[in-house]
């Protein structure tokens, strides 16, 4: 019989879609319950691509895995579906941009139900859906009530050809991660999310979660929090120039002070300087510059010393010059540093090329080459006054208790985490359901009007000036003020595309629910998601903003528990033959259509699991997706060869009982390409020692999360499907025997005074007589023994005998 994939393939996705096997049942406490997630996809005009069968074939197998051991498995999809490439697309064909989206939802779907994937396709959620946003934007209006959401006039990332606003996350190496335009900066104003009120709990609560490390330390990082001090400067101007700093035990080492361009003390000063003309030509170089560009280690240091102004180190009373550079940023801290060359590096450069002094006040390293920076708790101070002879560790809290002491500053913590810019001037968004009133200011809208649509419109271009195509409408932008019932402006901007992706996790414990985002009974049942597997690229974008927006949901009693997911992983990347990214431009995008097409969407499946670590990127090979083919073929085959016997072959028992807990231990650990290599070692055996019906039972439910399509087929005609009424997707994981799992032979090395002569297979744990007895029995080892006498004999139990012999 052939192995006609694509019939079966056909036969099974409608059984599945008629029979709903994969229905998550909200309430069940008969079995435990599994949430299990994947990040879900933009629609876009390309499809689906392969970039999205690992992780959603992965996370696919662990949901089938987890609902044959008995859970109650939640494993939803949907479509994050607002965003500019859907609104450039619809300008591009004059096409409505929910037409582009309804039609792109509607072939993702396809592509997704013919991988084969066990979705829950009851509760998909769409962010465009008028019933999602609703939420979306109720959830905007509650933080708009808490204060959370606020309107800042700022310098923002303007792309000149998107013409619009992106957050700094969207700014790649200067250019816009969209369209790679250039981006300059703008003052406007924004809506703003207060993340960073939410800032330390970000951090903090990162402990108790089970996420795989670098994307604590990614998001660790992103948000910076630093323990710090500041100190104030008296300076010859008059004002105290007050700075950041995390290394207070090296005030002795200061030689200078630096302003940041930005710094109000500057224009301030006008008079006092006397090469004022030089500062601000200074500043206006400055201004051209970014953040990325002025913060890099390595780049010449430029500065400008301030003529007429010096300031006072607080420690020895010394007088010290103070510069504008722009290597400190005026985002940061308070936008004022104090020089210690010694130990900064950036401080060193600076010194160095302005010829200033450079004092060590940390012994161990060599400062005439480069800063002695800290490293773990090596140095001990030195030229540092009460400080000399203390660690480092120790002269930190000693000198910032000296500066609280003088009422010269205090303890300080910085963040290097910003608000969120939460307004887009774009169509395809979120409307912000806000009106401004001269009167009243911005006005929540009544919650009963929500959700508040987006109106039609005849063109979806921004305006020149950068405003939301909305605001071109004027019957909608002019409405009543639901405050004082005057004359109102709707606000115009629309939300980001990170907004719908903040809370759909949610949305699937209840898709339907008119009255709540989902039942409160849906909430508690389902509870925290248990394991959420996405891309590295979220890790301080999505997964931060969606943990924000959940506590800030947790604090409000909505949902009830402070944190999201409870385990967080994440894969590599696939890239094309021969390891590079795949790309249109070099013409090595596979599509997973195509490959379906050739072999079937379990040989995709299968191969997508197999390619390599889970964890790290993988390259395409045409190649080895034959080979999977192939392995998936000689499976089918197994059907003919099988002898009617129910039992496991006497020959095969230890094995299968080995594969079953191998394979359930590999997907638990996501290392599924070792599973299948032990199920083809498996199927090895089988075709080496013959089998029978029961040893195919268990080698089709194994296989079963892998390549579901093929197993179900082979159950049915091998007529389990009969004899159990169930489907194998339905099925119990099969039971293995841990004690059947251990050989019960082993083979020992044999040495003869340290030498290897040989081995030999012994029952396992024997003892030293039995070990030696059929040692003898080898006949290399017996020849070497000849004429010789044993005086001592050395077991390393299970793996070698040592005899030590003399004439
Ligand atoms: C003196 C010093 C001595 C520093 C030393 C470091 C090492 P984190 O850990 O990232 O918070 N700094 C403060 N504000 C700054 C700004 N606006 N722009 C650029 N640099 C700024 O870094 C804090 C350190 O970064 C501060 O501690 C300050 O330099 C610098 F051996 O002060 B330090
Ligand atoms: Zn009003």
């Amino acid at each position: 019989m052939k192995y006609d994939f694509t019939a079966i393939e056909q036969k099974w996705q409608d059984k599945w879609l008629e029979a709903k096997p994969y229905s998550a049942v909200t309430g069940d406490t008969d079995r435990p319950k599994f949430f299990g997630l994947v990040e879900f996809p933009y629609p876009s005009a390309q499809g689906l691509h392969v970039g999205h069968a690992r992780p959603y074939t992965a996370m696919d197998v662990v949901a089938r895995k987890k609902r044959m051991d008995g859970f109650n498995v939640l494993f939803p999809i949907g479509y994050d579906a607002f965003g500019l490439p859907t609104e450039n697309f619809a300008i591009k064909t004059h096409t409505h941009p929910a037409k582009v989206t309804h039609d792109n939802v509607e072939n993702f779907r396809k592509q997704l139900q013919m991988l084969g994937y066990s979705f829950d396709w009851d509760r998909e959620v769409n962010t465009t859906d008028p019933l999602y946003y609703k939420w979306t934007q109720w959830i905007f209006l509650q933080m708009f009530k808490k204060g959370l959401a606020y309107k800042a006039s700022m310098p923002v990332n303007w792309c000149t050809s998107c013409k619009i606003v992106l957050a700094n996350e969207e700014v790649v190496d200067g250019g816009c991660e969209r369209c790679g335009g250039e981006v300059i900066r703008k003052e406007k104003s924004q809506w703003m999310l207060a993340i960073t009120k939410y800032a330390d709990r970000l951090v903090d609560d990162l402990d108790s979660l089970d996420f795989i490390d670098r994307v604590k330390t990614q998001q660790k990082n992103w948000i910076g929090r630093s323990f710090g001090t500041e100190v104030d400067f008296k300076t010859t101007a008059g004002d105290v120039m007050t700075v950041y700093t995390t290394r207070a035990d090296t005030l002795f080492g200061v030689t200078y002070m630096v302003l940041s361009p930005e710094h109000p003390f500057l224009a301030k000063w006008k008079d006092q300087i006397s090469n004022f003309d030089a500062v601000t030509a200074y500043m206006e170089d400055a201004a051209r510059k970014s953040d990325f560009e002025r913060s890099e280690l390595n780049k010449d240091k430029s500065g400008v010393r301030l003529q007429g102004v010096s300031a006072i180190n607080p420690v020895n009373g010394t007088e010290i010059p103070v510069f504008v550079s722009d290597y400190v940023l005026m985002g940061y801290g308070t936008g004022a540093v104090m020089g210690v060359p010694g130990h900064d590096q950036r401080d060193w450069e600076f010194a160095t090329k302005f010829e200033l002094p450079i004092i060590e006040v940390v012994a161990g390293g060599d400062i005439t080459k480069e800063a002695f920076v800290l490293k773990g708790d090596s140095g001990v101070m030195v030229n540092s006054g009460f400080l000399n002879g203390m660690t480092v560790k120790e002269a930190i809290p000693a000198m910032k208790q000296w500066v609280i002491d003088q009422k010269l500053g205090h303890e300080k913590v910085n963040f290097k985490l910003r608000d969120w810019v939460f307004s887009r001037q774009r169509y395809w968004g979120e409307p912000i359901p806000l009106v401004n009133c001269e009167k009243c200011g911005f006005v929540p809208l009544e919650e009963s009007q929500l959700p508040l649509l987006l109106p039609e419109v005849d063109s979806y271009e921004v305006t020149d000036t950068g405003e939301s195509p909305l605001s071109k409408i004027t019957d909608w932008v002019t409405t009543t003020c639901p405050c004082c019932g005057g004359v109102a402006q709707r606000e115009t901007d629309t939300m980001p595309q990170w907004a719908g992706s903040s809370w759909y996790f949610l949305r699937y414990m209840d898709a339907h629910n008119d009255d709540a985002l989902a039942s409160q009974e849906a909430l508690d049942y389902w509870g925290m998601v248990d394991w959420y597997n996405g891309g590295m690229e979220h890790t301080t974008l999505h997964l931060l903003y969606s943990r924000f927006w959940h506590k800030f949901l947790f604090d409000l009693g909505v949902v009830p528990n402070k944190e999201p997911y409870s385990k967080r992983t994440s894969h590599g990347m696939i890239l094309g033959e021969g390891g590079e990214k795949m790309s249109k431009s070099r013409g090595n995008v596979v599509n997973p259509n195509d490959i379906i097409d050739l072999y079937g969407a379990d040989t995709m499946r299968t191969y997508i699991m197999f390619i390599g670590d889970f964890e790290k990127p993988a390259a395409w090979s045409g190649q080895a997706v034959k080979g999977c083919k192939r392995f998936l073929d000689r499976v089918w085959n197994l059907m003919d060869m099988a002898s009617d016997s129910l039992e496991y072959t006497a020959d095969h028992e230890a094995a299968i009982h080995k594969a079953i807990l191998k394979v359930n231990q590999d997907i638990e650990a996501m290392k599924f390409n070792t599973a299948i290599a032990t199920m083809m070692a498996l199927v090895n055996d089988f075709y080496a020692k013959g089998l029978t019906k029961g040893d195919m039972k268990a080698l089709t439910l194994m296989l079963s999360p892998f390549a579901p399509h093929m197993a179900e087929e082979m159950w049915e005609l091998l007529g389990f499907a009969a004899s159990e009424g169930k489907m194998a997707c339905q099925m119990a994981w099969p039971a293995y025997d841990e004690s059947k799992t251990v050989s019960s032979t082993v083979e020992m090395a044999i040495q003869i005074g340290g030498k290897l002569r040989g081995t030999v297979v012994v029952p396992v744990d024997s003892d030293e007589a039995t070990v030696v007895a059929a040692a003898m029995g080898v006949e290399k080892v017996a020849k070497a023994l000849e004429g010789m006498q044993i005086i001592k004999t050395i077991l390393v139990k299970n793996r070698l005998v040592n005899l030590i012999a003399k004439p």
